[in-house]
């Protein structure tokens, strides 16, 4: 990389007094209308929406670069320590509304547009969703580094640039079908690519022994296949305060002098195409959300995403420091957005030893002092396991670390406890009965010096179960986190109604500091303030009813309760449950047991994997539910049912605000937070849930009287194993046995006979692990609760200023900071002020 001639730096050094952007609206008026007229939308004949779109972007991002350029300086230069946050997943959303709110610029800006004949709004809508991500770890991900913007914490977020982001979903016939999401095919106006700080990234080949200078044994990579792995950055901006952070996501593409052999091609053209097999790496997020399929691209990926970052932060640092690494654990922290980057020890260890020269005691410390783990699932199928056969074809080195690790550890191990073989056995990161596996959980707990589960019952259950041995070895290892989501894109920028309402009564500090939240309390006592409440929630019904008509076809009546479920379909998540109340419900109106009803409509929106065939033969059952309800007269007004395709963060921002009721129905003990539920308590819906994840902390913040509360304990759900009996439950229980039947008779299915006998199968089944029909019962008694409670407007509106007064520990600020004082021990840096 030919770098700019000394001359021209000297005349323009990069700290150079440059005059301010424009916060006002002349300022955007005039930077819009020279991207627009000279650098995007110059020829009439071909200007499209999306020019509009990226000028706007375009001006943001100047003013966004200003403050990045000064925040670096300042991490730079105060030689601060710094955190990392490692993960395959970074489920932003849109960021033009997010860099309005932060700048402070949407006042002028919409000023700006108007003048233009623009309108902000549509404007923002032109944007897609950069979703990099499956569901809730991707979005705490971004949540996350919001937050530590707005704290002026030193924290770089390292992803992979996925060319296709989390698929489209279409409905056809009912069905889930999958389009690719290329959400960079119009460019993306945030990132800006750093082609000078490529890595190299090896995969394949053989370990190399010699004798080195020194006389030491020392290992070297070789023969392997290399890509290159390109960064681009993208601008996290703080609130308000000046600080721009960095998200570095990682792109491949082929070594520039590619051999010819290099992908078995033969000739000069195959090898050029050869390039292509070098960008497969980046090409596609894995859309499997707490779920793993063992695929080799996939640990690629991961791999990938391990060295360049790593490689990325020894650079910084040898340029500092040279090859001394005493004092690197104290300067940088890598946090683990769960096992999907854990190739980060072994890579470390790889680094240090045999590209840096360090011994192994000397590496081990530094990555053991730097390496922290979250864990984010219980759930047996989402743990990580790579076979041994395929981890050593593509990262042999590696492999031999992690041996040699285990080995080490499995010593430690048996020191601790003497001759105890079925511990050693049990706790070994190297699973040896059947083909040998890695277990990459074992390996981050082992190489992490904090270990935390997402919300008290999760982390607590990690220390009982899965990681039960390692917390007796090493107990002062592990500690809760609570997931919190930022109140800034899931309050102030999504529900501005209510955020005016609320700075009115109690100002607006709320916004970086949520607990203040609280002193909403005495208002709900205040029957004016209460009637605003209403109006504010009532007009955010409007607009999701007329997104309702728009993308499902179906009328909501903003007088109902708006109920609902949104987030991805998975078993555990049980939106089974939900459409068992719907039929039941529907049931109760056919049958004209309609007293004092509560009008109802029911929203539930949410991806399934494409090859989770159950998860999509549910989207397919609310669909057919939907179908029977709506178009049947007699549910006119009671009762209305919609599945909305696509579910992403932009239409959660829609959503939030307008829920009256937070389906949060897991199975006890399966869902290790949610934070879904902690955006539908902010926006002061009210949750109907069980004792699982964060909704227990839910229930503790805002008090048992404003929380529906029903279903067995993560406890009981245990105890239930092996004495489980649905069929009983069915046959005492009149009104689940004629949902039951309604379900069986083809009522839904009149036209695909068969359709949902796997479903009922599920339910009927003893080895039914999510109990469905074990909380059905109190699943329905919790929503007659809800439904006179929501007869009582008064009540009702109390009970969900209540809540959204109750949220302020949901903030992802309190999040990170707790990670800050117990794990990073990062101390705040402001910008510089030019
Ligand atoms: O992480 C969220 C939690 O709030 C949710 O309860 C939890 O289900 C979710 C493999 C996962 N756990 N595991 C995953 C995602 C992708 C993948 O390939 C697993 N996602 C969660 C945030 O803590």
């Amino acid at each position: 990389m030919n770098t700019v001639n000394k001359p021209f730096l000297a005349k323009h050094p990069g700290t150079m007094k440059i005059p301010p952007l424009g916060m006002n609206a002349i300022g955007v008026e005039e930077d819009f209308c020279r991207y627009f007229n000279h650098t995007l939308g110059w020829e009439k004949a071909s200007v499209s929406s999306h020019h509009v779109y990226s000028s706007c972007a375009l001006v943001l991002r100047d003013r966004l670069v200003e403050r990045w350029r000064r925040t670096q300086r300042a991490y730079d230069e105060s030689d601060c320590k710094q955190a990392y946050y490692l993960s395959l997943e970074f489920l932003m959303g849109r960021a033009l509304g997010n860099a309005l709110l932060n700048l402070d610029l949407e006042g002028a800006s919409a000023e700006a547009m108007r003048n233009l004949g623009l309108d902000l709004e549509e404007v923002q809508e032109l944007e897609s969703d950069a979703g990099l991500g499956n569901g809730g770890l991707g979005r705490l991900a971004a949540c996350f580094l919001d937050s530590c913007a707005t704290l002026q914490l030193p924290v770089t977020g390292y992803g992979i640039r996925y060319e296709y982001g989390m698929f489209r979903q279409k409905l056809e016939h009912g069905r889930q079908m999958e389009e690719p999401d290329h959400w960079l095919r119009n460019g993306n106006p945030w990132e800006i690519e750093r082609p000078e700080f490529a890595v190299n990234i090896q995969f394949g080949g053989r370990s190399d022994f010699y004798t080195g200078s020194d006389g030491g044994l020392h290992a070297r990579w070789v023969d392997t296949q290399d890509v290159v792995a390109v960064p681009y950055d993208m601008p996290i901006p703080g609130y308000r305060n000046g600080t721009v952070n960095t998200l570095r996501l990682w792109k491949a593409t082929a070594t520039e002098e590619f051999n010819l052999d290099e992908f078995n091609a033969g000739s000069y053209t195959e090898a050029v195409a050869a390039k292509n097999a070098a960008e497969h790496i980046t090409m596609v997020l894995y859309p499997n959300d707490a779920s793993e399929n063992g695929k080799e691209l996939r640990l690629r990926q991961q791999y990938f995403l391990a060295s360049a970052s790593l490689q990325d932060v020894l650079r910084q640092w040898v340029n500092k420091n040279g090859n001394d690494f005493t004092g690197f654990a104290e300067k940088n922290c890598f946090q683990l957005n769960d096992t999907h980057p854990t190739c980060a020890v072994p890579e470390l260890m790889r680094l240090l030893m045999d590209e840096h020269g360090l011994g192994w005691d000397e590496a081990w410390d530094i990555t053991s002092n730097t390496m922290a783990y979250t864990n984010h699932t219980l759930l047996p199928e989402a743990l990580e396991r790579w076979p041994v056969h395929m981890f050593g074809r593509l990262l042999p080195r590696l492999l031999e670390i992690i041996y040699e690790i285990n080995a080490r550890f499995m010593e430690e191990v048996s020191s601790r406890w003497p001759g105890d073989t079925e511990r050693e056995r049990r706790m070994s990161i190297v699973e040896e009965c059947g083909v040998p596996q890695i277990r990459m959980a074992y390996l981050a707990v082992v190489a992490s010096h904090s270990v935390n589960g997402v919300a008290a019952l999760h982390s607590k259950l990690l220390q009982q179960h899965l990681f039960h041995d390692f917390f007796e070895l090493w107990p002062a290892r592990f500690n809760n986190k609570t997931n919190g989501v930022t109140p800034r894109r899931w309050m102030a920028s999504s529900n501005p109604l209510l955020s005016a309402l609320i700075d009115q009564s109690i100002g607006d500090a709320w916004r970086t500091d949520l607990s203040r939240l609280t002193a909403l309390r005495e208002f709900a006592d205040d029957k004016k303030f209460r009637a605003e409440w209403y109006k504010v929630k009532q007009a955010n019904k409007q607009k999701l009813a007329e997104m309702v008509a728009k993308d499902c076809g179906v009328e909501f009546d903003t007088s109902a309760l708006f109920d609902v479920q949104v987030k991805r379909i998975h078993e555990y998540k049980r939106q089974l449950l939900n459409v068992l109340h719907v039929i039941h419900l529907y049931d109760r109106i056919k049958s004209g047991d309609i007293a004092d009803w509560t009008p109802r409509c029911v929203l539930i929106g949410g991806k399934a994997a494409p090859g989770y065939i159950m998860a999509k033969r549910i989207i397919r059952l609310v669909i057919a539910v939907a179908d029977v309800v709506n178009h049947d007269p007699a549910t006119k007004g009671l009762l209305r049912l919609a599945f909305l395709p696509d579910y992403r963060v932009s239409a959660m921002e829609v959503i939030c605000p307008a829920a009256d009721l937070s389906e949060q129905i897991s199975t006890a003990g399966k869902e290790a937070s949610g934070t879904g539920n902690m955006k539908f308590m902010m926006n002061g819906a009210i949750t109907v849930g069980t004792l699982d994840g964060a909704n227990i902390e839910i229930r503790e913040e805002v008090g048992a009287e404003s929380f529906f509360l029903f279903g067995l304990t993560a406890e009981q759900v245990e105890a239930a194993h092996g004495h489980y009996d649905p069929a009983a439950i069915v046959a005492s229980d009149k009104e689940l046995a004629r949902v039951m039947h309604l379900l069986e008779s083809g009522h839904f299915n009149l036209f695909e006979p068969g359709l949902f006998d796997p479903v009922v199968q599920a339910i009927m089944s003893p080895q039914d692990p999510w109990l469905t029909a074990a909380d059905f019962r109190s699943y329905v008694l919790a929503q007659q609760k809800v439904s006179a409670a929501y007869r009582d407007r008064e009540r009702w509106t109390r009970m969900s200023i209540l809540n959204t007064a109750a949220s302020g520990k949901f903030s992802s600020d309190r999040t990170i900071q707790d990670y800050n004082r117990d794990i990073w021990h990062l101390l705040q840096v402001p910008a510089h002020v030019e």
